[in-house]
């Protein structure tokens, strides 16, 4: 019946290409040393560490072959992948130019998205840390080549539903939900190998959190299948009842393999100061834990990306009585690892 084994694999997405701010890339580092792999053995998972992607590196997963494996595409035939590639005068008219670092953010996506799908081949309970946002264009790719079916809660401030069209910065972080839904008219440099993934149906994607969206990004999504829960509807309804109906629009049959992509600015940045792109009126501690306690009450929680948590620009965390002494690091680092703890079960109770 259960739809993953009680193994986490630990994937580590280090990358701040996707936006301006150093710092988001030492998430995956502050996590392990926050004491994330003892805590969550002690609530009787198995952790497998898979390191952290290197970019540079050949890929150290195997691409699990299937229906839409990715032929021709291997990780050694986008070395080449440079301006100098035979698009000839015809480029622009096929390609975007304006995503910022496109070519890393997109090789790095092709990184994370054999991890996730080789993992999720094994059943493994996937965990993606970031990192910015983008990293989730190549998580949530690899986990829907391997599990078509997955329905997903991303949990933020903002609705990453920004086009090259759309987008205000060029930052890639700002557009990962609009190019796994297929918004993109073109190619981006570097993202070639997305031809080939399945594209998410646009009533399979609740956001919950939302409070800062850009005009257009704001009339793409309200003109489309998506579900958009925003922090007015958290106040009027009570995050239980946001979840109730964000999981029964987007699996209502309860049936679905579930992912949570949970970018770490949908809460207050009074709970979370340390995360580049901050936005008032979030949500609060209790809310966000709500939101991953609910994941795993479901039992079909398959999968999680925890991103933007900037451990650079992070405040000490306060000792209060009742933490868990096993539990180390700055404010938001510690709130990552007691929500991934939330997300695999833990009660309070
Ligand atoms: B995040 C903005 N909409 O596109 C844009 O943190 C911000 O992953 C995007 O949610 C924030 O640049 C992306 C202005
Ligand atoms: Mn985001
Ligand atoms: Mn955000
Ligand atoms: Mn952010």
């Amino acid at each position: 019946r259960l739809l993953c084994d009680k193994t986490v694999a630990y994937i580590g997405a280090p990358f701040n290409d996707g936006q301006e701010l150093k710092g988001v890339d030492e998430g995956p580092k502050a996590l392990r040393d926050a004491g994330l792999r003892a805590y969550t053995m002690k609530m009787g998972f198995a952790f497998e560490d898979w390191g952290d992607i290197n970019p540079h590196a050949p890929s150290r997963y195997t691409t699990v072959e299937s229906s839409t494996s990715l032929k021709g595409d291997s990780d050694d035939s986008m070395e080449g992948e440079g301006e100098g590639e035979a698009h000839g005068s015809g480029e622009s008219a096929v390609y975007y130019t304006n995503v910022k670092n496109s070519r890393e953010v997109g090789r790095a996506c092709k990184k994370i998205h054999d991890a996730t799908q080789h993992a999720a081949a094994e059943k493994k309970f996937v965990l993606t840390i970031g990192g910015d946002h983008s990293i989730a264009a190549g998580s949530i790719a690899g986990l829907l080549t391997e599990r078509p079916d997955l329905a997903i809660i991303w949990v933020d401030a903002h609705g990453d539903c920004n086009t090259p069209e759309t987008t205000p910065s060029g930052n890639y972080h700002g557009m990962p939900a609009a190019h796994l839904l297929g918004w993109f008219k073109k190619l981006v440099p570097g993202f070639e190998w997305m031809q080939k993934v399945p594209t998410l149906p646009e009533n399979r994607i609740a956001f919950v959190g939302l409070r800062d969206l850009d005009p257009a990004e704001k009339d793409m999504m309200m003109h489309s299948g998506v579900h958009c829960f925003t922090m007015q509807d958290v106040d009027r309804y009570g995050i239980s009842k946001v979840m109730d109906m964000a999981l029964s629009k987007i699996d209502p049959e309860g049936r679905r393999p579930l992912h949570l992509s949970l970018d770490v600015d949908a809460c207050d940045p009074a709970v979370a100061p340390g995360t580049g792109t901050k936005a008032r009126g979030g949500l609060t501690y209790r809310e966000v834990h709500y939101i991953c306690e609910a994941m795993a009450e479901t039992s079909r929680l398959t999968s999680m990306d925890l991103v933007e948590i900037n451990p650079l620009i992070d405040t000490p965390s306060e000792d209060l009585h009742g933490d868990d002494p096993d539990i180390k690091g700055t404010q938001t680092v510690r709130l990552g690892v007691e929500l991934i703890a939330s997300a695999l079960g833990k009660t309070i109770m």
